[in-house]
């Protein structure tokens, strides 16, 4: 007789549920698996409609936690069916008995959080009710297939069949006529098969989808190899990046190489038959529209070379998204199907379903008989399994209710107001957009580690902060912003459920940053968790420190690239550096025009470089200095920053050299600065500009001289100066604030190299003159307007608020903007890290401000 009172329920025995079980006991813990199917399997279980396959490669798609099934289990493709892979589980069930602590045939139908007795019931089908400390939901993200939403369903006297629950005993189409509604992965893996039995089979198409050939057979050699000679250090690979399976990392922009030489690349990517090599085979496909476009081109012209009515090929061809915002499928003859005399595709938005009626579908002017309907119309996913269940946690509230605008989770694996409760795959968590064994065996062990520290701690609950929660939300959406998921009506976004909130449902910041991000959480004490137990309270509200994904994507790549440390080297050798780095990146924005030239300051003539507008003049005029520490950099260094603001701003920037450190110390470079915007001042018009509109800006070393000069301009009683934009700013040399000691390494400016520039540009005396450290200024009153922006990640971040903090409270007007997830560097890289794009937009909306009468 089984417990009624265990320390954990689990729902579902898919591949989730059946490793956890394994787990559990293994750890000591009492569990009840329960599951509404007869065998263990999930998705496996329930999708058996022909031709079902996994489009994760068998090399990929197994469990990593017994290293014996590698030798006992052979898979005999290298896409492995339905069939086989609900055997490999029942094998793994059988293996380690498994089977003995599941109960099938049992739904639960409630579950509800006892505060006082800090324990769930959960209430099953069967009418048990089971109490237990933990409750986890291990239902899958496509397990409740979603209404297909058609009027007149029920009225069909015909077979109905849904491919997400199939007859067990499979279906003989034999001379019937067939009609499929859908084209997603599941119609089109099955149709293939229907086609070659029906006497007829009629397509319902609503959307076309991007399909590639699977070309199932062996296992690829490469993988296998990879496997044969170091089995962990693949699998640790795959665990660590983006999408749970190893890739090579593109290195190359869609749009850096002609259409020829994409297209090439891609015709290797598409003979490799896997399902992420495509949108793998540049860097910019998932974010960029023009990028992807090319990658939407190469997949048409397929279509065409094999579908033979070209208004066919042309019906099945998307149009109207980005490739990969909907799920990309793979299929084995299904493009080629649609050249068969008895297979005919009907566009339903040209010829709208009208209605399913006794004996067929009515649509178009078309009234058409069949013998069997198969609905292929998708999954309420994600979320659907979940608030299926009427889960009560504190204080009364349903997950349903919590999660009427879009579920809210943190770390998508636990939820604020339901203490003890874990969602495996959840929505805000890598799932979907990633191989989801490796995802799996993340989560049961993410849940397992937390089960056995809070019990040798003595902690009896664990309950994320709403602190935590909010932080994850933002951290998501500031990944799915950058991408091109939300311009797409897809089930990804909720949007094939009508009335379901449209939010991005699964986290897109990859599968290794996400197992970074929730590991960290767990060994910094539970970092966004509430623990309680025997009277005893651990409150950890974070803050969970969470990079731009893009940015940390940078990082990623500058860290396999191992490069020297620029306080290990001379000037010389660091400026000679940073001007081959500088040929590697974006050029930035056209303008209507750059003029370079020179003006004079004292110690002779110096360099600048204007930007001017497309539009008509006189524009207003920024004089802009740039970052480099005072020892690196030039005029021109910043060029794809001047050129962004000059454009999204519509102003004139005139970029002006200075003199550098250590050649020229402190205070040659102000020295030089205020020359030129004097003598900017002086030339306004000649320089084609608006004499009485006239801002500073700079960039980190830059941003301190644009403040300086600023002060200047106040103390001298002109030039006046509408506003002044500092871009990570130097404030303040005489000290070291606590993002350095946050910040002060791995994120490109280090505290060393800080340490360094100051060193070569000014004495520990000089440091603390105002026109070095112009936070030191007596007063700050009566300053221009001031934009101030800090990167969070930046070891400048708070000198930076420091002066923003200082100057509004001596009464100047300021705004600031702290830019979340950012480093000293990231929010100047122009048209390569996407999430610098709003911060620059409000910088030259601020810019704007300044100038606005
Ligand atoms: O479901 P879908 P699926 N009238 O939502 C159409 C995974 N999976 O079961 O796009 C007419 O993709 C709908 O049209 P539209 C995989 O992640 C994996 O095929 O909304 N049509 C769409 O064409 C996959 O993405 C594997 O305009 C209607 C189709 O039905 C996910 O499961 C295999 C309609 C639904 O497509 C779901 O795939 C299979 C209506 N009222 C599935 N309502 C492998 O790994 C919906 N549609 C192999």
């Amino acid at each position: 007789m089984a417990k009624s009172d265990v320390d954990v329920v689990v729902v579902g025995a898919g591949f989730a549920g059946m490793y956890l079980l394994h787990e559990l006991r293994k750890n000591g813990f009492s569990s009840r698996v329960l599951e509404a199917g007869d065998d263990v399997g999930g998705t496996w279980y329930w999708n058996r409609y022909p031709g079902a396959r996994c489009d994760i490669g068998t090399t990929d798609y197994q469990y990593t936690w017994d290293p014996e099934l590698h030798e006992q289990w052979q898979w005999s493709e290298k896409h492995a069916a339905q069939p086989e892979i609900l055997r490999y589980a029942q094998f793994v069930a059988k293996k380690h008995d498994l089977y003995s602590g599941i109960d099938f045939e049992v739904r639960v139908e409630k579950a509800a959080w006892n505060d006082e007795t800090k324990q769930w019931s959960v209430h099953t089908s069967t009418g048990e009710t089971i109490t237990c400390r933990h409750y986890v939901m291990a239902t899958g993200c496509l397990s409740v297939p979603k209404d297909p939403d058609i009027e007149g369903t029920d009225r069909f006297t015909g077979d109905v069949y849904v491919t997400g629950r199939w007859p067990h005993e499979g279906v003989d189409f034999t001379g019937k006529r067939v009609a499929v509604i859908g084209t997603g992965s599941s119609a089109i893996q099955s149709m293939p098969h229907i086609a070659a039995q029906a006497k007829e089979m009629v397509v319902f198409q609503r959307t076309p989808n991007f399909s590639m050939p699977a070309f199932n057979g062996p296992p690829p050699q490469d993988r296998l190899d990879r496997l044969a000679t170091d089995r962990a250090a693949y699998e640790a690979e795959a665990r660590m990046s983006p999408t749970g399976v190893p890739m090579p990392m593109a290195t190359v922009s869609a749009l850096a190489v002609s259409r020829d030489e994409a297209f090439a690349m891609l015709e290797k990517s598409w003979q490799r038959g896997e399902l992420l090599t495509i949108g793998g085979t540049f860097t910019d496909v998932g974010i960029n529209r023009a990028a992807n476009d090319v990658v939407c081109e190469f997949m048409r012209s397929k279509i065409r070379e094999v579908v033979k009515d070209p208004e066919v090929a042309e019906t099945l061809s998307p149009r109207d998204f980005a490739y990969s915002t909907k799920r990309p499928c793979m299929d084995t003859n299904y493009y080629e199907m649609f050249n068969l005399p008895h297979v005919r595709l009907v566009d339903i938005r040209k010829h709208k379903i009208k209605s399913v009626t006794e004996t067929g579908i009515d649509f178009g002017d078309e009234s058409k008989e069949f013998d069997a309907i198969v609905y292929a119309t998708g999954f309420d996913a994600m979320t659907g399994a979940l608030v299926n269940v009427d889960i009560t946690g504190k204080n009364g509230i349903t997950l349903k209710k919590k999660w009427e605008s879009g579920p809210l989770t943190y770390l998508g694996l636990t939820t604020v107001g339901f203490p003890n409760f874990y969602m495996i795959t959840g929505p805000g968590s890598p799932s979907v957009l990633s191989n989801m064994m490796v995802s799996i065996e993340q989560h049961v062990e993410w849940i397992r580690d937390a089960l056995v520290d809070m019990r040798a701690k003595g902690f009896d609950t664990i309950e994320p902060t709403p602190e935590a929660e909010e932080d994850w939300r933002v951290h998501c959406t500031d990944c799915a912003d950058i991408t091109l998921f939300q311009d797409t009506n897809s089930w990804y976004m909720g949007a094939n459920v009508p009335g379901k909130p449209r939010v991005l449902f699964p986290y897109i910041g990859g599968v290794g940053r996400y197992r970074r991000i929730c590991t960290e959480a767990q060994q910094r004490g539970f970092l966004g968790f509430e623990l309680q137990g025997n009277g005893k309270r651990q409150l950890n509200p974070g803050p969970v420190r969470l990079m731009q994904p893009d940015v940390e994507m940078m990082l990623d790549v500058m860290a396999t690239l191992e490069l020297p440390p620029i306080e290990a080297m001379s000037p010389a050798e660091a400026r000679g550096f940073m001007d081959a780095s500088a040929a590697m990146r974006a050029p930035g924005p056209d303008v209507g025009e750059i003029v370079d030239g020179t003006f004079p300051a004292a110690a002779g003539d110096l360099e600048y470089r204007i930007y001017r507008p497309a539009s008509a003049g006189p524009h207003p005029i920024v004089v802009y200095y740039h970052g480099g520490g005072w020892v690196l950099g030039s005029h021109t260094s910043d060029d794809p920053l001047c050129r962004d603001l000059c454009k999204r701003a519509d102003v004139m920037i005139i970029s002006v050299n200075y003199r550098h450190a250590p050649e020229a110390r402190f205070p040659a470079a102000v020295d030089d600065a205020w020359d030129a915007l004097a003598w900017v001042a002086d030339n306004a018009e000649q320089l084609g500009g608006d004499a009485n509109r006239i801002a500073v800006a700079g960039w980190s070393a830059g941003g301190n001289l644009a403040a300086v000069v600023a002060q200047m301009a106040r103390d001298n009683a002109g030039p006046k100066l509408r506003g002044q934009l500092l871009l990570t700013p130097v404030t303040d040399g005489s000290r070291q604030s606590a993002s350095y000691t946050e910040n002060g390494e791995g994120y490109v400016l280090t505290k060393n190299v800080m340490e360094w520039f100051w060193n070569h540009y000014a004495s520990a005396e000089d440091r603390k003159h105002v026109k070095a450290s112009p936070l030191l200024a007596e007063s700050l009153a009566n300053l221009p307007p001031a934009m101030i922006v800090t990167g969070q990640f930046d070891p400048l971040r708070d000198e930076g608020n420091a002066y923003a903090r200082a100057l509004a409270d001596a009464g100047v007007d300021v705004k600031r903007i702290q830019a979340r997830g950012h480093i000293h560097t990231s929010i100047t890289m122009v048209d390569m890290l996407p999430s610098g794009q709003s911060i620059r937009a409000k910088m030259a909306s601020g810019l704007r401000g300044f100038f606005a009468d």
